[in-house]
């Protein structure tokens, strides 16, 4: 069997507002757009990828939290409406989603080889929650290809970003091992805001852009600083100052998710292409890819 391949990693945030604006048939309430930067920037990352083969997505969602382990979703098909609980308002999305439950598995019996607790989840009345919908959407609105949907431990709330970090580390070594081996080739995606301190009230009109800036100098320095390192090929800073990175932006990483796509990826040291930076009721969003492909991933 040929050698499968991690072909991209993404940083593909999921704040639901982004599928508001952009009125899909699937989602309920309509909007007369918004925060277009960063829906641009989501065209953007899509057409960079356009030409660029692949079987399958691999996505890490901080919005399915789960507390025993890492589980991940388990059956070939999941329909039915998912509303966010904190935006009913904005997001009531119809979804129909495709899983390649062979590779969820594999990565999932690797990973318990590598010693992290696991879990299939095969519930079929399960409600998927709106990070993965919201990153599933916004990367592939045609939802032609499979996916592979894994759950965020909540070890950072249990213990600590550094045990997060280690343990999301081991996930994202057992899920490269086990995207190799099957002969696939994947996009990974870490569903995550940077910057994640956000207003306590919304505005009348949720997308009027005259409301819309970061909450404060400090979260956009930080933000700033992250996505210098991502640039320049700089991942290990990335994984050194991850700790006082989510304490102190409050950053969405806790989930584990950007600790893990770095480590599918291999700590990659080339440069991530930063397709679009924006904020959403006033955390920070980067949309940025690691294109992995023209590294030839496959040969190493
Ligand atoms: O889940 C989110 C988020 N991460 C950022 C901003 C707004 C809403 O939802
Ligand atoms: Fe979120």
């Amino acid at each position: 069997m040929t050698r499968g391949e991690i072909v991209a990693g993404c940083l593909a945030p999921h704040p639901p507002h982004l599928v508001y604006a952009e009125n899909p048939p699937q989602n309920e309430p309509t909007a007369e757009g918004g925060w277009e930067q960063l829906r641009w920037g989501y065209e953007r990352l899509r057409d960079s990828l356009s030409d660029v083969d692949y079987d399958v997505i691999v996505v890490l969602s901080p919005h399915w939290q789960t507390y025993v382990g890492t589980h991940f979703l388990g059956l070939p098909h999941f329909k039915n409406l998912s509303v966010d609980p904190v935006f009913p308002n904005l997001f009531r999305y119809n979804y129909d989603l495709n899983i390649d439950v062979e590779l969820s598995k594999q990565i999932c019996d690797k990973a318990e080889k590598a010693g992290l607790t696991v879990k299939m989840m095969n519930n079929p009345d399960f409600r998927i929650d709106y990070g993965t919908i919201t990153t599933g959407h916004m990367f592939n609105p045609e939802w032609d290809k499979p996916m592979v949907v894994i759950s965020s431990n909540r070890s950072s709330d249990y213990y600590s970003v550094d045990v997060m970090q280690e343990m999301m580390m081991e996930l994202g070594k057992a899920t490269r091992e086990a995207i190799l081996a099957s002969g696939k080739k994947a996009v990974v995606l870490a569903s995550n805001s940077l910057s994640h301190r956000h207003f306590t009230t919304e505005s009348e009109v949720p997308e009027d852009m005259s409301k819309e800036h970061i909450t404060s100098h400090a979260m956009h320095l930080w933000d700033m600083r992250i996505i210098e390192y991502m640039r320049t090929g700089q991942s290990q800073r990335i994984i050194d100052e991850m700790p006082e990175f989510t304490e102190q932006a409050i950053a969405e990483s806790d989930g584990g998710g950007f600790s893990w796509l770095l480590s599918t990826l291999d700590i990659p040291t080339y440069p991530a292409i930063l397709h679009g930076y924006g904020t959403i009721i006033g955390t920070g969003n980067a949309i940025v890819e690691w294109p992995v492909y023209k590294y030839k991933e496959g040969e190493k």
